[in-house]
């Protein structure tokens, strides 16, 4: 009954803060640029068995055709109309998608661009994802239909440069983009539709892109319109989840907590300190983890969407600087995601990226705007190996073993709270969560050999970083936790991945 009346809680009265318990895991993947089928066959061959809760989707909505440089990932991020139709599919797909996915409790996000239409300058043509035609000079989007009266022109003629001052932020033009009139009810109504379309397709929340760039007040209105989900596959009444790109890494006009009345917030500090701290740049050590979440200065539990590395920061667009780890730095990744998935701090997501041929000059990746693995132009398959990782250029971070069973690890211990803390008072450091599981670092140059209490109950448990548990028995390394709870952890510094996790699932 107590159980009962906290689900009820959650779902009706703080739903822009959690997912809909329809939608089983408590992490979301960024499956970024993959298209709509391949999206719905990963959420029943993958996705759904192993757990995670949700995918964030590429922006679905037209955009428009950059051909200099050829086909950016970052054209998504200039729409051209509502209409469901880009290089991840068409509407037909994205509706098999939403279907199939919540059948296996697999929720959809999308990223939702209603900060802006498409870049400034004399651009008209029909060179859109769909054909439609657009005229950004003249502020003529017919596919909406959009005109000079729904951008901010009048308020900011201009871009935006100073970011100590929210008017600019919020009225000017972020990268020359055009900013929308999100004051005017008329804007509002064309972008509640759109989203409201999406919903009532079966879509459990949104990725507010831009949001920064957005008045709160704003988007609560906008918000407030939206429908709720879809009765098919959510209770009577359920509100969408909603997580906001704020990048707020202080020093700025604008905080992220003006945005906490509306959901969730990006927390861009978690990614760039756990990067930093895992490269043991500045002095940071693992030991300085113990007090990690809001002891760092970071955003409420409750409000934070975290996550080590995103689709800017992995190529050095957006915030969070060189310390960002991502696929590229694949041993002190798994390290990083591994730490987040089994930490309680904040609501997690998982980056699953393609391959890029990079050319770093002056630290500086002159190929950071190349789009995804493509034939001339339309987007490939996300083709599975024989050894489950991902062909054709798919890195499929999610389905590396380690990432994918911290994630199971963290359905499992579920809300047990951070417990056992240790460390050597360098980068050894240990903790557990209550009774359901526990993990073991060594970021150090030295081996680790000690005995640890874990908080479990006593038996041989498979380690789910070195192997899985399989029919039985590890395939990896074993751990003996003896009656009193402790288990003596042996790490060697060169280990291939310098960490151990164990919770009551991979018992024996
Ligand atoms: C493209 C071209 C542009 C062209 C434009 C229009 O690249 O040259 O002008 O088209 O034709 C993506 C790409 C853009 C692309 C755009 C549209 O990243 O390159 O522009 O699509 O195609 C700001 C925003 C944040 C935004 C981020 C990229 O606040 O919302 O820039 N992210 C989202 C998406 C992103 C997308 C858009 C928004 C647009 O995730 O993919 O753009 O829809 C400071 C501010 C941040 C600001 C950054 C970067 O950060 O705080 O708010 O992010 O600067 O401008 C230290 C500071 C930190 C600072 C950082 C960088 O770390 O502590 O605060 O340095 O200076």
């Amino acid at each position: 009954m107590k159980f009962f009346l906290l689900l009820s809680f959650i779902g009706f009265c703080w739903a822009q803060y959690y997912p809909q318990t329809h939608c089983r895991g408590t992490s979301i993947v960024h499956l970024f640029e993959w298209r709509w089928v391949d999206i719905a066959k990963e959420c029943e061959r993958y996705l759904g068995p192993k757990g995670f809760g949700g995918v964030q989707v590429s922006p679905p909505n037209e955009n428009i055709v950059v051909n200099d440089p050829p086909r950016p990932w970052w054209e998504r991020y200039q729409p051209i109309s509502y209409k469901i139709c880009t290089r991840s599919g068409n509407e037909d797909e994205f509706r098999d998608m939403v279907k199939r996915c919540n059948n296996v409790g697999v929720c959809i996000y999308v990223d939702a661009v209603i900060n802006h239409m498409c870049g400034t300058g004399n651009r008209a043509g029909t060179s859109s994802t769909c054909g439609t035609y657009y005229n950004a000079n003249d502020r003529d989007f017919p596919g909406v239909p959009y005109s000079g009266w729904d951008f901010n022109d009048g308020k900011c003629n201009g871009e935006i440069y100073n970011y100590n001052d929210a008017n600019e932020v919020r009225n000017c033009r972020l990268s020359g983009l055009l900013d929308l009139a999100l004051e005017k009810d008329y804007v509002r109504g064309k972008v509640a539709d759109y989203m409201n379309h999406l919903i009532d397709m079966g879509v459990a929340g949104f990725r507010l892109d831009a949001a920064k760039h957005m008045w709160p007040g704003d988007i609560k209105v906008i918000l407030d319109k939206l429908h709720n989900l879809n009765t098919q596959w959510f209770p009577e009444g359920s509100r969408p989840f909603i997580f906001q790109e704020v990048i707020d890494l202080g020093g700025e006009a604008i905080t992220s907590s003006e945005y906490f009345g509306n959901g969730r917030v990006t927390e861009f500090k978690y990614g760039a300190k756990l990067g930093t701290v895992i490269r043991k740049w500045s002095g940071e050590k693992m030991a300085y983890l113990q007090n990690w979440g809001e002891g760092w200065g970071f955003v409420p539990t409750d409000r934070a969407l975290v996550f080590v590395d995103n689709h800017d920061n992995q190529r050095g667009h957006g915030a969070g600087g060189a310390s960002i780890l991502t696929f590229w730095d694949a041993r002190m990744y798994k390290m990083a995601v591994g730490f987040m998935l089994a930490h309680p701090y904040g609501f997690t997501r998982v980056m699953s990226s393609y391959r890029w041929e990079r050319n770093i000059q002056n630290g500086q990746d002159l190929n950071d705007w190349i789009g995804p693995p493509n034939d001339n132009g339309v987007t490939k398959e996300v083709t599975i190996n024989p050894d489950t990782t991902c062909g054709n250029g798919w890195v499929c971070e999610h389905r590396w073993r380690q990432i994918r069973n911290m994630v199971a690890f963290r359905n499992v211990v579920g809300d047990q709270p951070f417990s056992n803390w240790w460390d050597n008072g360098s980068n050894q450091v240990a903790f557990g969560r209550g009774n359901k599981g526990f993990i073991v670092f060594n970021n150090d140059d030295w081996a680790l050999l000690t005995t640890l209490q874990t908080g479990l109950p006593a038996g041989t448990y498979c380690d789910v970083i070195s192997g899985d548990k399989i029919d039985g028995n590890c395939t990896g390394i074993k751990v003996y936790v003896e009656n009193d709870g402790t288990a003596q952890f042996s790490i060697s510094n060169c280990a291939e991945d310098p960490f151990i996790a164990i919770h009551v699932e991979s018992k024996l």
